[in-house]
This record gives structure tokens, sequence and C-alpha cells, in this order.
């Protein structure tokens, strides 16, 4: 078996409800965009509640989920897949902690939010995770396979 081009990774990020209504669609595709990640694919949509829990069924006996829920469910999202080497990592890291309040000043959360319950965005936790996210959320069909123009000026 052939080793998987580092540079294919992906990852789902997500601008939750929140980050929708107050208009950071654009900042953080913007970010992710700068720094030289592909877009993969993207699209607004209001989720169910149904595919939220199973969303985020590893979280379903934490006390916050049916709020999570709710929050999730409150509004459309822009979901997005973007690709690039350790984008997963990298990703988390534009992002900033789980609870803004600790997110370093510079990250997406850091710049932008104060409450974990309204923390803006979304980004999967590993590789695997991004996986089952991506499939989640998008069909196959729905993932657009294509070179970036300026890849030389982004990868040695
Ligand atoms: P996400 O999945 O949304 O990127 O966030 P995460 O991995 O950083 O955090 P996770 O622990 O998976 O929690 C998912 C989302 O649940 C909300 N949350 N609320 N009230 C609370 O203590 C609490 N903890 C987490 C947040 O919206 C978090 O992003």
């Amino acid at each position: 078996k052939t080793m998987a081009d580092p540079r294919k990774e992906r990852t789902f990020i997500a601008v939750k409800p929140d980050g929708v209504q107050r208009g950071l669609i654009g900042e953080i595709i913007k970010r992710f965009e700068a720094r030289g990640y592909k877009l993969v694919a993207g699209k607004l949509l209001w989720a169910s509640k149904d595919h939220l829990r199973n969303h985020y069924k590893d979280l379903a006996d934490k006390p916050f989920f049916n709020g999570l829920v709710d929050y999730m469910s409150s509004g459309p999202l822009f979901a997005m897949v973007w690709e690039g080497k350790e984008v997963v990592k990298m990703g988390r890291q534009m992002l900033g902690a789980t609870n803004p309040l600790a997110s370093m000043p510079g990250t997406i959360r850091g710049d932008y939010g104060i409450d974990v319950g309204r923390n803006i965005c979304h980004g999967s936790d590993a590789v695997e995770t991004a996986n089952r996210e991506i499939a989640l959320w998008f069909k196959p069909e729905e993932l657009s396979d294509y070179e970036y123009a300026n890849k030389p000026w982004i990868y040695e």
C-alpha cells in the first residue's frame, strides 16, 4: 500500500449558527484560504437534531448535550471540508480552545468568542474523526478533487 499524500489530509470545519448570524463565514474561509489550505466542499444547511445527535454521539451523556443540539440546530450552519498538510491539527489551532475564554488572541474563538456554548466554529479533532464527519455531512460527489494553481508556492 502506498503512503497517502500528506498534502491531501482533510478536515471537517463548520461555522456554527452563531458564526453564521454574526457574519463570520467569510472571515473563517479567509483564514483557511490565506494560510494555504484548499476548500474541497462547502454548503449552508440547517441541520436536523437527529443529524446533530449523530454528529455529537460521543458527547451523548454530557450534561450540555441537549443544549448543544439545540444551539447547533438554532439556525443554518456552514459546513466545509478543507485539505492540506496537517490540516486537522492546524485547523484546531486556528479555531482555538473549546472555551473561547481560554483561546489565544489570533485564533478564531480568541478573536470573536466569549462563551463555550457560542464558540462560533467546529473542527474535527483527529484524522479518523474527520473522515467520519466528512462522510456524515457530505456525499462523495460534493467533494471536489482538484489541484491548487498556487501549490508550488505553498509546498516545497
Ligand atoms: P467542536 O467539536 O465543536 O469543534 O468542539 P470541541 O471538540 O472543541 O469540543 P467538544 O468537547 O467536542 O464539545 C463540542 C461542543 O460542545 C459545546 N460544549 N459546551 N457547556 C460546556 O461545558 C460545553 N462543553 C462543550 C461547545 O460548543 C463545543 O464546541
